[in-house]
């Protein structure tokens, strides 16, 4: 049923803003917690509701991304509510076809091959027209989570998507794309600069319609080398950050980047990129994070090894969240997976991850 938008506007009040403070690297009494990809297969009401609709129909309608976004919420202590939607939603807004296909994942059926195929590309595209969905399930469940923690809206890395966009689907080396990089600069800098431009029009309507942070997923950042991280997408990246921040100007909200098996990147993401958060896998020690990054103004967000939460020794969970704790400090410090959450993810642990993180934490800030 089609549901009224209420305006971007007149939020409720947030009872919950702890993930924001330690964005900014304000005090807490608790370390905030949420989960990437916490809205999803692992949960049994998810599965309910997907078996009714096709992957791209939730998304494109507010009333059942709302739904889907608070499902977790409703379930769990957590701290901010991430907008169910996909990166691939640039892609087709590009004017590539994505489709979802059970057990495999997403598939484009006509994947950016040649150079002169990016005459294909829709551009300049209009969000508005073309993403509205997106704005419009953001403002809905701002308000629908009546300022129960914040809200984050989220977009792909400019160089995550041209990988999918020339795959044409998941790839575990990427050399159709990174080819690209090496034979086609002057191409794949035009490819990288049209998903800039629409994934900067992108987040600013998404903080614009309500979203309290945005986070950029670089999910494909290992394959790259250091080199070309440096050459083609750091730039980017700053772009993205300087861009949004400027175009809000006073509505400007804090900035997150995962950088999966980005270890090579740790400096660059934290110095040389503008966002207030670096996100890392759980490749990297915590402590080591934090002695690289000595005392840049950055906050961090990371890392337990996802598998855990399918895992049900209650000890070994708490012994790993102190770990994380102790490594990264109660300061500046998000707390989440190092990657999404897996289907196989046993509710009951995610629950007893997230209270672990805060007792053990309220413990640790106050002493
Ligand atoms: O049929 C289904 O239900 C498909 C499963 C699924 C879900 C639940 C996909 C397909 N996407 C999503 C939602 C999704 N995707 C969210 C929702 C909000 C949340 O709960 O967090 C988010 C933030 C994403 C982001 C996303 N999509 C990323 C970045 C995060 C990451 O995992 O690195 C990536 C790479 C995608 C592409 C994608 N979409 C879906 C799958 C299975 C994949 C990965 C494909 C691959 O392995 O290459």
């Amino acid at each position: 049923a089609a549901v009224q938008i209420p305006p971007a506007s007149n939020f409720p009040a947030l009872k919950n803003d702890l993930i924001l403070r330690a964005a900014r690297r304000q005090p807490v009494p608790r370390v905030p917690v949420w989960l990437m990809r916490q809205a999803g297969r692992y949960l049994p009401e998810f599965r309910q509701t997907r078996s009714k609709y096709d992957f791209f129909t939730i998304c494109r309608t507010p009333s059942l991304a709302c739904e889907v976004t608070l499902q977790p919420m409703r379930r769990f202590n957590l701290d901010a509510a991430i907008i169910f939607s996909d990166i691939l939603v640039v892609p087709q807004a590009l004017g590539l076809e994505v489709v979802m296909v059970e057990g495999k994942g997403p598939v484009l059926p006509n994947p950016i091959s040649e150079p002169s195929d990016l005459d294909r590309l829709r551009t300049p595209v209009d969000v508005e027209k073309e993403l509205g969905y997106v704005m419009r399930a953001i403002t809905l469940t701002r308000h629908r989570l009546d300022g129960q923690a914040p809200l984050i809206g989220f977009a792909g890395a400019p160089w995550t998507l041209m990988a999918y966009m020339i795959e044409g689907g998941s790839s575990t080396t990427h050399a159709k794309s990174k080819r690209w990089l090496y034979a086609h600069p002057a191409a794949s800098n035009r490819l990288l600069d049209a998903i800039t431009d629409v994934v900067i029009d992108f987040l600013v309507a998404q903080i614009r319609a309500g979203a309290q942070l945005v986070q950029l997923f670089e999910s494909h950042c290992g394959s790259l080398t250091p080199e070309l991280f440096r050459r083609y997408e750091l730039p980017r990246l700053a772009r993205i950050a300087a861009e949004t921040r400027r175009r809000l100007g006073e509505a400007a909200v804090p900035m997150i980047a995962f950088a999966k098996d980005g270890h090579f990147a740790l400096e660059m993401l934290a110095k040389d990129c503008g966002f207030d958060v670096v996100s890392v896998d759980w490749t990297m020690e915590p402590a080591e994070c934090r002695r690289r990054l000595g005392n840049c103004p950055v906050a961090l967000q990371g890392n337990l090894d996802p598998v855990l939460m399918a895992c049900t020794d209650r000890d070994q969970l708490n012994q790993e969240v102190h770990r994380m704790l102790q490594g990264f400090g109660t300061r500046g410090y998000i707390c989440n997976l190092g990657h999404g959450i897996y289907p196989d993810a046993q509710p009951d642990t995610v629950g007893a991850f997230i209270d672990a993180v805060h007792r053990l934490s309220e413990s640790a800030a106050a002493a």
